[in-house]
Parts: structure tokens; sequence; C-alpha cells
């Protein structure tokens, strides 16, 4: 039994987030925080109304939380015709003919980046793969050197670990928005460089790109770039670690996908709900709002636990168990504005990168699957996850027939 004193911000809740969750939704479904003044809301329906009533629930929170270190304001801040044509541009550069550029970009890095792992017959498919894979792949999608990635990684920390930390130190807050400024002073000159001679990439095309007379200024640019980093590093290398996580504890499905590829979307998309990589979305009550009984003031944080959402009954039959051919997630949908679970949000300000998620995700998975025969977790590793809004494993050791071996093995 959980004790009604429970806090989110406990450790007990961090080692393990999912044994809190039915607590959560059952005997505390609007959960106060009095430390950080905020209220977790962890219901499917709860968390939808939020997430799609955009009036009631605004996105003003990121003003604090996400634009001093976007160096300006994200479109997940915005509204109206401004947030519309802004996000039409942003779409174009990660849907179509630009999303197939990518996947070749996304190949291209992945193949790269296991090959000294192969004879090996080891690797740790979050620290070796999964986190320098994200950043390099942004880079060159953003048409920014991938010499630079281990300086931009420094840079990306920071900016993560503000937007995704519930309370920070003035000393750490002083780190991170150091960071985040030695990244816009990165930025800043390749941007109007790109602005004065566009050439092809996304930079070029975020610049010259134009809805209903709306045009994105240099500031909006540093920001969506540095958005744009961000959301494409920090929750990649766990969404990949926890598709791989779920299947090898799950050696049937993993039999499955290894004979018909074309069952990974939906693979990824039951990752997503059942261990969303982001856990929290954070929102500001307009005006007094009632969940459950409960009171939400005017002016209030709240925090949609998408976690929790993902896992309500009411939502999703035995929500608890990983199934991958589960009839109610719906695979085609599962990545569009229609998707059951709640891992991209919803409504207005559903994630523009889920596209670009899904190709990136099947296409390194699809990659790498034949490479890791007989993948299993190395002897002794011991898998253990970190981090409360953002969250995935910290690392993934993984052992698989070295290459060598069975090249010889099958002459
Ligand atoms: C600053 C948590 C990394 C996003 C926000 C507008 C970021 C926005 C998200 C995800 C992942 C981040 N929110 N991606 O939850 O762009």
């Amino acid at each position: 039994m959980v004790d009604s004193r429970f806090s989110i911000l406990s450790e007990e809740f961090a080692a393990a987030p999912d044994r809190y969750f039915a607590w959560l939704r059952e005997h505390s479904p609007v959960h106060y925080e009095p430390a950080i003044d905020s209220y977790f809301l962890s219901r499917y329906r709860d968390v939808k109304q939020v997430l799609t009533d955009h009036e009631a629930f605004t996105t003003e929170t990121l003003q604090v939380r996400a634009e001093p270190v976007m160096r300006g304001p994200v479109l997940a801040q915005m509204t109206g015709a401004e947030h519309t044509a802004k996000r039409k541009i942003v779409v174009r550069g990660f849907t179509g003919q630009a999303l197939q550029n990518q996947v070749r970009a996304i190949r291209a890095n992945a193949t790269e980046l296991v090959a000294p792992f192969l004879p090996r017959g080891r690797m740790d498919l979050v620290n070796d793969f999964g986190k320098p894979f994200a950043v390099r792949v942004t880079l060159e999608v953003l048409g920014l050197d991938k010499k630079g990635w281990r300086q931009v990684t420094d840079w990306l920390g920071g900016v993560g670990e503000f937007i995704t930390s519930i309370t920070l130190t003035d000393e750490r807050r002083r780190h991170c928005m150091d960071r985040a400024r030695q990244l816009e002073t990165y930025l800043v000159p390749i941007i109007e460089q790109r602005r004065r001679h566009p050439g092809k990439d996304l930079i070029s095309a975020l610049c010259t790109a134009e809805f209903d007379g709306i045009a994105m200024s240099t500031r909006d640019v540093t920001a969506l770039i540095i958005n744009v980093l961000v959301a494409a590093v920090e929750p990649a290398d766990k969404a990949l670690g926890l598709l791989f996580k779920h299947l090898i504890d799950h050696p049937e499905q993993l039999a499955q996908v290894r004979r018909d590829p074309t069952l990974l979307p939906a693979a990824i998309a039951e990752t997503l709900r059942f261990t969303p990589p982001v856990q929290l979305v954070p929102r500001q009550a307009e005006q007094d709002a009632v969940f459950a009984g409960t009171v939400v003031p005017a002016g209030a944080t709240v925090f949609c636990v998408i976690g929790a959402a993902n896992r309500d009954p009411e939502a999703f039959t035995a929500p608890d168990t990983f199934d991958i051919h589960r009839p109610d997630l719906g695979t085609a949908r599962s990545f569009t504005a229609a998707a059951q679970h709640l891992a991209f949000g919803t409504g207005l300000h559903q994630c523009v990168g889920a596209a670009f998620a899904r190709a990136e995700i099947e296409t390194v998975a699809a990659l790498l699957l034949p490479l890791l025969d007989r993948v299993r977790y190395s002897p002794g590793f011991r898998y253990r996850e970190t981090g409360l809004y953002t969250r995935g494993p910290a690392s993934l050791s993984l052992d698989f027939t070295p290459v060598h071996e069975r090249v010889a093995g099958h002459g």
C-alpha cells in the first residue's frame, strides 16, 4: 500500500515509477506536490482532456521551463495564425522528400557507428551507439558539421538538463544557461550565413519558408534548431534501448519481429505506449478546472503523467503487458494525430517529429536486428533506468554472435 504522503519527487518513485501508476490513478489522480506547487494528472481521460483543450491548459509554462535555454520562443509556445504557419514550415522539413533524405542519413550513420562493435560481439546500445548516433544524425539532417558532435553533446546536455529537471539549484541553472548561450553563439552566425546564401539544408529552408506572409526570424530559427536538437537527441537513445529491452525480455515477440520486419512499427508503437521516453508534459491551467472531484486552480502548473495514462485500463486492456499484437493500439495511427497512446502528446502541439522518430527507430532497428544475431544481455549486466521527465535505460550492454565468427561458421 502506498502512503498518502507519497511523493513523485521521492527516491522510491524515481527507482520504478510504473510501480506507482495504478495507485496514482486510483487514489491520487490529481496529485499535488507542495514542494514545486504542481499537480500531476495520471488518468488517461484527464491527460487527454488537458492536452486537447489547449485554451484551458496553455503552454505558457514553457516561458520559464524552456525559453531561457532555447534562446527564443519555441513552436509549442505559439498560438493562433503564427503557430499554424510556423508549424507548417517545420512539418514540411520533416516529412515527404525531406524525410526520405533523412532516412539515408540515418542508415549511413548507423552503419558506420555499429561497424567497430560487430567483430567484438558486444555493444552498449545506449552509450556506444544510441547517444552518439542521435547527435550525429541530427547534426547531419540540419546541415551542421558532424565533427563537432562531442562539443554539441556537451552543450545539449545543459539544455536538456534545464528542461527535464523538476528542480534546479542556482549552480546547475547557471551551468545550463552557460551551455545554452554557447550553443546559441555557435548557431547564430551559421543561421545568418544561410539566410544570405540559402542551400538545400533544413536551416536554409526554415530561414526562407513563408506561409500566409509569416516567416521565421533568426531568433525563431535559433530556438527551433535548439528545440530540434534536444527533441531529436534526448528521447532517441531511450526509445531504441527500450525497444530492444522489451524484445529481449519477450523472446517470442523478438523472434516474430525477426521473421517479419513489417511488425517493427507495431513493436515501436507498443514500446512508446508501454514506456514513453517522455514521461511528463507540462501545462498551465488558464482557469479553475475540476478533475475527479479535485480543483486545479487557475494559474497552476499541471504535469501530465504520460506513462500512467498509457497504462490506464480504461484505455488499454491488460495495460501492464507488453504486446506488439494488441488490437487496441492501432499501429497505423500510432505516429499520427489519431494515435491512441499519448507518447507524442496529442492535440494542437502534438510532436512534429513523430514521423521522423518512427523512421529513425524503424530504420535503425531493421538494420541492427539482422546484425545482432542471438542478441542478449551481457553476463552480469544489471538493467537500470534513470530520469523522471525523460526516462530510459542508463545503459544496455548486449552480447551477440561476433560477425567474423558467424561468417566463418557459415563458410
Ligand atoms: C521545450 C522533453 C526533450 C519537444 C519543449 C517544447 C520540448 C518539447 C517534449 C519533447 C522532448 C523534450 N517537449 N520535445 O516533451 O520538442
